[in-house]
């Protein structure tokens, strides 16, 4: 891969100054690498990958405390029993996020610490825990921007996300939590990634609850995923300060067309509608398309009166995560007239299998996504990437590979806003390494190294580049 190339060609009509620097202002031809005015810089966490202290302050179980102690489930038998230990080590966590000039970052709150078992009475020790945490970023000039749920479910809940009724838990819980919050956070995500808790853990199994469900069920699942986030929508709306805004972290599915041209754009924007049709296309449409409907068949999900209304609920934003991409041409042999491209053994990769890089899918995840379906605004919820991070003698992490994935996303991210569409955020994955779900912490996303032994945080280079680059509001 040519680095500069590939930047070169996606942000810069008329080539890149020496070194990817801009040139002074009134150079002739300088090239603009820089991000709209007052454009939002983040980092984002989650709080069963950050938090530890499980025991703590009355927090119930979660099906993630299950998987994680239930042997072979996760790399190492790893837990997120201590993680970063952010529970007790915020405030330090808070000073990583001031020092980068970081304006805003994006958390979650553990369901189970404020309704230890879903539903039921408040905990007022693990609300006093969010409270001194968003306290803590506001007096640091940080917007909080919260998830209400990414992943750690309550155990207590039955049937988990099986059962209808944990949609309606989690809008109570989310209801609930933007009543005590939104004086201070403006801007509330429903959930995080729709696919990977009901698909992960329910067909593959290979995430909390490990489950392998026939289709049907699978289907059933789903439909409550976006049944939760729609009823949670109405209820952050009912409970929180008026101006409040609500939208969802999605990883929907990102389709890059192969070539720029027309049809090939076309067959990308109908593979992104087509291919998220239980997911993002059902939020935005409030409906699941007829084609998505017929497929199924009889595995289709049970909707009952009223569901596609709350699911379809007009959002304020919609926030994605975004990390690989799939290519796909136009195909007029295709029963749907494209056909993704697979993977191939030597595509480029991180150090994550799963995690092919492509640039181009920052790009084209805004494109479509804003063409598709014209949100009023949109974030990145999260983008980074896994690399085989090591302290080398001077105990420092030069981790170039982060940087150069990184800096190719972000030239994509810039020549959409440059383009006009509605990007206004964006939130690198992760402030520090963490508990990486199955991975458990053999893969690391941070651009803080966090020695696990010790809790020590240390910057890596990749730290140092993202705030030279928020400093100057631009590419470096
Ligand atoms: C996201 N995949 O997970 C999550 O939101 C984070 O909690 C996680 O740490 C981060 O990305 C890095 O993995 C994903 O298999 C997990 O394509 C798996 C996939 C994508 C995202």
């Amino acid at each position: 891969m040519d680095r500069r190339s590939f930047i070169g060609a996606g942000i810069v009509a008329g080539g890149m100054a020496a070194g990817g620097m801009p040139r002074v202002a009134g150079a002739a031809a300088a090239p603009d690498l820089g991000f709209p005015k007052d454009f939002v810089w983040g980092c984002a966490t989650a709080s069963y990958q950050i938090e530890g202290a499980v025991k703590a302050d009355g927090r119930g179980p979660t099906i993630w405390d299950t998987f994680s102690h239930t042997p072979g489930k996760t790399a190492n038998g790893d837990t997120g029993d201590v993680a970063c230990d952010s529970y007790h080590r915020y405030a330090e966590d808070i000073g990583l996020l001031k020092n980068l000039g970081v304006k805003a970052y994006r958390m979650s709150i553990a369901w189970s610490r404020i309704f230890p078992e879903g539903r039921g009475q408040p905990n007022q020790k693990g609300i006093d825990y969010y409270n001194r945490v968003i306290d803590g970023l506001l007096a640091a000039g940080i917007a909080p921007y919260v998830t209400m749920f990414h992943w750690d479910l309550p155990q207590a809940l039955p049937g988990e996300w099986r059962n209808r009724d944990t949609a309606k838990a989690f809008a109570d819980y989310a209801g609930f939590m933007a009543g005590k919050l939104s004086d201070r956070v403006h801007r509330f995500m429903t959930v995080n990634e729709l696919r990977c808790f009901t698909d992960l853990g329910h067909m593959q199994g290979i995430h909390a609850p490990g489950l392998q469900l026939p289709a049907a069920e699978v289907n059933q699942v789903r439909h409550h995923g976006v049944l939760a986030h729609g009823l949670g929508v109405q209820a952050i709306r009912a409970h929180a300060r008026a101006g409040t805004e609500v939208g969802i972290a999605d990883n929907t599915s990102i389709f890059v067309p192969a070539i720029e041209t027309p049809e090939h754009i076309a067959a990308a924007k109908k593979a992104m509608r087509d291919e998220n049709a239980m997911f993002l296309t059902a939020i935005m449409e409030g409906a699941y398309p007829p084609e998505y409907l017929a497929a199924a068949g009889a595995a289709a999900p049970k909707v009952q009166a009223g569901d596609m209304a709350a699911i379809g609920s007009p959002l304020d934003f919609v926030a994605l995560n975004i990390y690989t991409p799939t290519f796909v041409k136009a195909d007029p042999s295709a029963p749907r007239g494209y056909t993704p491209l697979p993977h191939l053994p030597q595509s480029p990769r991180m150090a994550s299998p799963w995690l092919y890089v492509g640039p181009e899918a920052a790009y084209w995840g805004v494109r479509a996504v804003s063409e598709l379906w014209k949100p009023k605004s949109l974030f990145i919820s999260e983008n980074g990437t896994s690399a085989d991070d090591v302290l080398n003698a001077a105990g420092l992490d030069d981790d170039a590979d982060r940087i150069m994935y990184l800096r190719n996303y972000l030239g994509q991210f810039r020549r959409a806003t440059a383009e006009g569409f509605p990007l206004h955020g964006y939130f690198l994955w992760s402030l520090m390494d963490n508990f990486e779900w199955a991975d458990g912490y053999t893969k690391r996303f941070g651009i803080h190294y966090v020695d696990f032994a010790t809790q020590k945080r240390t910057p890596k280079l990749s730290a140092q580049w993202y705030k030279e680059l928020i400093r100057r509001n631009a590419l470096v």
